[in-house]
């Protein structure tokens, strides 16, 4: 919809149906659309948990940046973090063009009025969790996000795109990271599977509490903001990794984990739903660091903001000074 009126105050009737016929026909909302309150909102809460998401789940990775066992795997690792960087950057002007700034946004992170993803408040305790991580977390966040690609806000769905290609990347690269530790001594094996031990659950949790405990999905996936429920991508994500876990050669931590024949899907045991809220509400067992981090970092770079912003207002000063004389 390309409405070119100003924006209505009120959900105006006609501006309404504007726009769920946009959404009805599958077509994009843009940043200058009208587009109801909630809609708004929702986006801003979803991209923005998105964005920090991004951003703090630099964290448990960068803890391995300095102990990395080889050049080449600390570039890899160097290289994979600086990505999410980058998604957090794409995401967060997304979020911006919603009408809310990045310093906004920031603050509502680092004051706990924004959330971000649950498995990030898990500790990173040897190098294997740097593969895991690849694997099960970015492939976690691969069948979540494709979807996203479709999604109805048209920045977002773009950003998508890129972030999507490079989260495969960077599952591709824990798969191998794995692979070449379980083809190495018995101490490798074990440290291998001992981290997908922890991981496994917190990482069926990334999709979200079950369809039935999720408050948002109904409106979301009417809005065409989310294009599937969370207990279906937990479902797809689950059918995806066993065998991905078969050729690895390690055993996802589920003794009731099978393939249900008449379901032509596998049957598996649900997460500890109550430690998934204890997370989400910040008490995970890395909660208070990953904030105090954030802060800090956001804090100890204010000098830089201030001194970019100062820079930019010289120079366009200087440019129109020139102009003027010209
Ligand atoms: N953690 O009603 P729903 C990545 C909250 S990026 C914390 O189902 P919704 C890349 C939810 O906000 C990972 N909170 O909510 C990477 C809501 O709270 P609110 C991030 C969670 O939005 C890899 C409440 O629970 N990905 O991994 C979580 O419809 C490696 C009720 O839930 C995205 O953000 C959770 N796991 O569905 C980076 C993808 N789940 O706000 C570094 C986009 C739910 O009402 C290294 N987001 N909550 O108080 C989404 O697809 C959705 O927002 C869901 C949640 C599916 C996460």
């Amino acid at each position: 919809m390309t409405t070119t009126q100003p924006a209505p105050t009120g959900d105006d009737a006609a501006y309404l149906e504007g726009f769920d016929a946009t959404i009805e026909r599958g077509d994009r909302i843009e940043p200058r659309d009208w587009m109801p309150e909630g809609y708004r909102k929702t986006l801003v809460r979803q991209v923005a948990q998105h964005a920090h998401s991004e951003i703090i789940g630099m964290q448990p990775e960068g803890n391995w940046l300095t102990r990395a066992p080889s050049l080449r795997r600390k570039a890899i690792l160097l290289a994979k973090v600086q990505d999410e960087a980058g998604h957090g950057l794409y995401l967060y002007s997304a979020c911006e063009t919603l009408g809310v700034s990045r310093d906004e946004l920031t603050e509502m992170l680092i004051d706990g009025r924004q959330k971000y993803s649950s498995i990030f408040n898990y500790p990173t305790l040897s190098y294997a969790d740097v593969g895991t991580i690849g694997w099960l977390v970015d492939g976690a966040a691969i069948c979540n996000q494709v979807p996203l690609c479709r999604t109805s806000f048209g920045p977002y769905g773009r950003a998508m795109i890129r972030i999507c290609k490079e989260e495969s990347f960077h599952q591709r690269q824990g798969y191998e990271l794995l692979m070449t530790m379980m083809r190495g001594t018995d101490e490798q094996r074990a440290m291998v599977q001992e981290s997908v031990n922890r991981f496994w659950w917190p990482a069926l949790m990334m999709f979200g509490p079950p369809d039935a405990d999720s408050p948002n999905t109904a409106q979301s996936m009417a809005w065409g903001i989310k294009r599937n429920t969370n207990d279906d991508l937990r479902q797809r994500f689950v059918d995806m990794t066993v065998p991905q876990a078969k050729a690895l050669g390690v055993t996802l931590p589920d003794p009731d984990l099978r393939w249900n024949e008449e379901r032509g899907a596998h049957d598996f045991t649900q997460p500890d739903w109550d430690e998934f809220m204890q997370v989400v509400k910040g008490n995970g067992p890395c909660n208070t660091q990953r904030i105090a981090h954030r802060r800090k970092a956001w804090e100890d770079g204010a000098w830089v903001r201030e001194a970019a912003m100062a820079y930019a207002a010289k120079s366009s000063a200087v440019a129109e000074g020139q102009e003027g004389a010209a």
